[in-house]
């Protein structure tokens, strides 16, 4: 059986008018001293490729997929053929996924673990084949009724202990499947309204619930990168991982800052009233940024509209953001993202991630080119100049004291602002961004 008649994705290059080519994403080809594929390590995210229905709360699942009418496990077993021959003819060597994603939650959770056991076997057996790899696996402890008033921030202890079971098991298949990293995602681990909820009881038990887990990872010698993905709404009012700086501040209180590295999501982002570059650049600062979800929001619309990347300015600024940070691995680049409603055919799965690996490959050759001619850096040296030597430089240090500095402020004859042409910054990106085809 054959889902994508199409052949192999390739790189066709810029001029090319064929819409199943790369036109900027040339996996074999070197920026720097990596490969494009090296540098990008896309994945693709199983709920919103294979799993979802393109239903949103207005109308029903438009999704058109040849598994959509099998029972449920030989629709999780086509779903597996399916997304390894999609991964094949994309060149995507990563996938990600949540339990619930692959199999069908039974009547138990005895049940439930069985029917993941046949998929796992399943997925072992075509990555043995294709070499394909799993860049994260996490636990959907958010769907079901009994999270309604979350998991591991439940205000029922028993909730809490089925939560923990299922990450327990989502990590032996971590390890069972070598996963490079471990997500958690805070579902609904956060309040309607503060009116009836313990915050400080639920914080102590979601980071107690962090520490088991870790514990649980050593004991069976799952050594794959632990990640937080930050959010601040949706689906509760306030979610805890609101964003970076306030995740990070949770990490640190409760030891746990050294396990962990975070998860940034795009259109998380934006919905937290920050830019995708903000959170990048706050996980960078603090040698806290693992990997990436891949997405845009939409300019209109105030939720996680998990759209394909294609604002090439926000990718360019994420690339410089990764690039000097080293780069993600373990971590990668995973398309949390979906067709639109409208583009409900199989072959639109195919598209929508064409789209979104040329955003981020443009985004890379745009920041690399930056780099090379220390654009930001040189921008940086002048602005901060003042700081380079004498007061400045105590300042830096940590050497002067107030007293000092009223001695030095009444002997100022003048203060020279200087202008900083933010206006020209943004022109001369968009200059590196149209020119990077350019040889001369
Ligand atoms: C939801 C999140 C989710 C995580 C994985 O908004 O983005 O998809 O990435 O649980
Ligand atoms: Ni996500
Ligand atoms: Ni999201």
């Amino acid at each position: 059986m054959t889902y994508f008649n199409i052949d192999p994705v390739t790189y066709e290059g810029p001029k090319s008018n064929n819409i199943y080519s790369f036109k900027y994403y040339n996996p074999e080809e070197k920026i720097g001293n990596k490969t494009m594929a090296e540098h990008l390590r896309f994945g693709v995210a199983y709920w919103h490729t294979f799993t979802a229905d393109l239903s949103d709360p207005f109308g029903v699942g438009t999704a058109q997929r040849d598994w959509n009418n099998l029972e449920p496990m030989e629709q999780a077993k086509a779903r597996v053929d399916a997304i390894f021959e999609f991964m094949q003819k994309t060149q995507i060597e990563y996938f990600c996924f949540h339990d619930v994603d692959i199999a069908p939650e039974g009547s138990t959770l005895q049940e439930s673990n069985e029917n993941l056991d046949v998929i796992v076997d399943r997925i072992k057996e075509k990555m043995e084949e294709t070499g394909k790899k799993l860049l994260w696996n996490t636990t959907n402890n958010f769907t079901h009724e009994r999270f309604v008033h979350g998991a591991a921030t439940s205000s029922n202890a028993d909730v809490y202990a089925y939560a923990a079971a299922k990450v327990k098991k989502s990590l032996e298949i971590a390890k069972k499947l070598g996963s490079e990293n471990f997500v958690f995602w805070g579902g609904r681990e956060g309040y309607e309204s503060l009116l009836n909820t313990d915050m400080k009881l639920e914080l102590t038990n979601l980071a107690n619930f962090f520490k088991m887990a870790k514990n649980y990872a050593n004991e069976i010698g799952y050594t794959g990168q632990f990640l937080i993905e930050p959010k601040p709404k949706e689906p509760t009012s306030h979610q805890y991982d609101t964003d970076v700086a306030t995740a990070y501040a949770f990490l640190q209180k409760y030891d746990l800052d050294d396990i962990f590295k975070f998860n940034i999501e795009a259109n998380h982002a934006t919905l937290a009233g920050h830019t995708f570059q903000h959170e990048l650049r706050y996980a960078r600062d603090n040698d806290m940024l693992g990997s990436v979800d891949a997405n845009q929001g939409h300019p209109l619309l105030g939720w996680d509209t998990d759209e394909f990347p294609t604002d090439v300015f926000d990718t360019t600024l994420a690339m410089y953001e990764i690039l000097k940070n080293g780069g993600l691995a373990p971590g990668g680049l995973n398309f949390d993202a979906k067709p639109r409603r409208t583009s409900f055919k199989q072959e639109d799965l195919v598209l929508t991630h064409i789209t979104g690996m040329d955003t981020f490959a443009l985004g890379l050759r745009v920041a690399h080119k930056m780099i090379e001619d220390n654009f930001f850096e040189s921008i940086m040296d002048t602005k901060y100049q003042t700081f380079k030597e004498g007061i400045g430089k105590k300042i830096v240090d940590g050497t002067t004291s107030f007293a000092e500095l009223e001695t030095y402020a009444h002997n100022l004859t003048s203060i020279d602002n200087a202008s900083d042409h933010l206006e020209v910054i943004k022109s001369q990106i968009n200059q590196y961004i149209l020119n990077i085809n350019n040889k001369d």
